[in-house]
């Protein structure tokens, strides 16, 4: 019997189970007939099954599930083309170390390698992209692996997990015996009398042990812990500064429930913080220790730096920008990442969450008063930068300005806001202007810098927090990646606010592009009635062309979004001076 007291009916099933007993709430798939006896299973078994209109989709959905609920996302999908299909999610899973777990159909046992329909060598193709690719070759299997892959998923750093599940592993003993029988015919020549002994001797092994259905496992597993060698240095490093600083990053809230407790600690730590990815909005719409603008300078001036889940890479200019003699600790749960272009003072191996709480409990390490003149020069800057954006909030021109639009929408979005990041130069400029409520609220692709994530982290998001409002905020070469999925917020009732911010453009690369070569070759796009694409997949569509209509359609697409109706608002906009100069390598 299994876990709720429902007998187990098959291999699919067994699945099924084990991803009950793990506590799954959903699975977001793209159905084949490879997989669908553990949808069907896991469906019986009261789990949701969100069904989507692209694999990459439904991977992109079950990282999102990961990152807001802590606890690795589930997607399933069919053999071959469905899962090659997921590639570029499951790379962007990843780099961002979020944990999920794959579930990949595959031709029967017995076929694999002989021309079966979507039968290809699944493991070169998948296994670079994961932590793990678990092979299934017995019924007996499948239960423990779906343990294993949770443990594996969520250990030291964590990262997406691949389970391979033949067909004829995941249907009831009968219909496989049948079926291999009948492969088998009835032939009396020798040749034909071998390939049944062969069949018969295979189903045996794929069934033996299958009598044993006890519920799987469910293994704990324990964050890594930096040692107190390193805790006690970085809290004499920072006793030691005058002018220190924090830069967290999506790392340090993987343990998703802690992320209060954090947030709690690191007011208490008293540094200056900069926060990226996943840790934006840690510590709520406005804090005094958070800046969010001059980062570099600050790290230019700091004399301790302390990057809590953040490597030296591409984004801190591979570690140039902190100050040579700067004593930098980095906390990071990859010895890897830590050491990633520049060794620091003392590498912290563990999680960086746990080691900022560990760190605000040593007492030298918080000493604030020291230090306000220090903070009251880094507020002094951020509010002068935050005075320059007004300036080019103000900025009227033919359509809609899009720094004036992401402020009414930083206006008018809920307390209870989480908001997806897609697209190139306007959402870097959200980056800037929106401020995330609270932990969390933050969804961004991180390393891999995608485009496309946008609905299928919005179905995760919204699926995982219900109760929250979702808004996605769109380039509109972005949207155009999951647009069809519009159809799947439709069919499941799932209320996302799309914000496309509409510069006909893939404006980060022309903006280079048009100055080093001249042309603007590939990087055009029309003015595209993206609001009634959405409308034909049946959500609502709302055009916004001039700035006085801004706010009267961000409230309606909230007012919709509450009556449970999905909205895009393609609005037009200008373009703008905000970005130039930034990198669209
Ligand atoms: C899958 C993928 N293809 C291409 C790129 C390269 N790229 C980065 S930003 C960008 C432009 C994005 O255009 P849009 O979403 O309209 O945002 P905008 O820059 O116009 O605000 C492109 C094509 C990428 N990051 N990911
Ligand atoms: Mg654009």
């Amino acid at each position: 019997m299994g876990v709720t007291g429902v007998a187990v009916r098959h291999g699919g099933d067994r699945i099924a189970q084990a991803l009950q007993a793990h506590g799954v709430p959903c699975i977001y798939t793209l159905c084949g007939g490879h997989i669908s006896p553990i949808l069907s299973a896991a469906k019986a078994r009261g789990i949701r099954i969100v069904d989507v209109r692209d694999e990459a989709t439904a991977v992109f959905a079950a990282d999102a599930a990961a990152r807001l609920s802590g606890r690795p996302g589930v997607a399933a999908v069919t053999a071959g083309p469905g899962i090659s299909n997921t590639i570029t999610a499951l790379k962007n899973a990843q780099l961002a170390q979020s944990p999920l777990v794959l579930l990949g159909g595959a031709a029967p046992t017995a076929l694999q390698g002989r021309g079966a329909l979507q039968d290809i060598d699944q493991r070169p193709l998948v296994e670079p992209h994961v932590k793990r690719f678990l092979k299934m070759r017995r019924v007996r299997e499948l239960g423990p692996a779906v343990s294993e892959a949770f443990a594996l998923a969520q250990s030291g750093v964590p990262g997406p997990v691949f389970i391979e599940c033949p067909v004829d592993l995941l249907y009831d003993e009968a219909s496989i015996r049948q079926w291999y029988a009948d492969a088998g015919g009835k032939g009396q020549a020798l040749a034909d009398r071998a390939l049944r002994w062969y069949l018969n001797r295979h189903v045996a092994r794929m069934f033996d042990g299958s009598t044993d259905t006890a519920p799987a496992a469910v293994r704990p597993v324990d964050a890594p812990r930096a040692t107190d060698a390193s805790l006690r240095a970085a809290a004499a490093a920072l006793a030691r500064a005058a002018k220190p600083l924090a830069v967290i990053g999506s790392q340090a809230v993987v343990q998703a429930e802690q992320a209060d407790a954090l947030a709690e600690a690191v007011s208490r730590l008293g540094i200056p913080v900069y926060l990226s990815g996943m840790a934006r909005g840690l510590l709520g719409r406005s804090h005094p220790l958070q800046m969010r603008h001059q980062r570099r300078t600050a790290l230019r001036e700091a004399d301790c730096v302390l990057l809590a889940g953040v490597p030296c890479d591409f984004r801190l200019d591979y570690g140039k920008h902190v100050r040579r003699s700067a004593t930098l600790v980095a906390a990071n749960r990859s010895a890897r990442d830590a050491r990633l272009n520049r060794r620091p003072d003392v590498a912290a191996i563990g999680d960086a969450g746990a080691f900022l709480q560990a760190l605000a409990q040593q007492p030298q390490a918080r000493d604030p008063s020291r230090r306000t003149g220090w903070l009251d020069t880094l507020r002094a800057r951020d509010e002068a930068r935050e005075s320059e954006i007004d300036v080019q909030a103000a900025v009227a021109g033919e359509f809609v300005n899009p720094i004036a639009l992401l402020r009414a929408l930083e206006q008018e979005a809920g307390e209870n806001a989480t908001f997806i990041a897609d697209g190139g130069d306007f959402v870097a400029t959200a980056s800037y202007v929106l401020h995330p409520r609270r932990p969390l609220a933050w969804l961004d692709p991180g390393a891999f810098g995608t485009l496309g994530v946008g609905a299928g982290f919005a179905l995760g998001a919204a699926t995982t927090r219900p109760e929250r409002e979702v808004w996605i905020v769109f380039g509109d070469g972005a949207c155009g990646f999951g647009l069809a999925e519009f159809d799947s917020f439709v069919r499941h009732g799932i209320p996302v606010i799309a914000v496309v911010g509409n510069d006909a453009g893939w404006t980060q690369i022309a903006r280079e592009q048009v100055k080093m070569l001249h042309d603007d070759v590939a990087t055009v796009l029309a003015r595209t009635a993206y609001h009634e694409v959405a409308a034909g997949f049946g959500a609502e569509g709302l055009l916004v062309k001039r700035m006085d209509e801004v706010a009267g359609a961000l409230q309606r697409a909230r007012e919709l979004a509450r009556q449970g109706r999905p909205v895009l608002v393609n609005v037009w906009l200008d373009k703008t001076e905000f970005r130039e100069g930034s990198l669209s390598m």
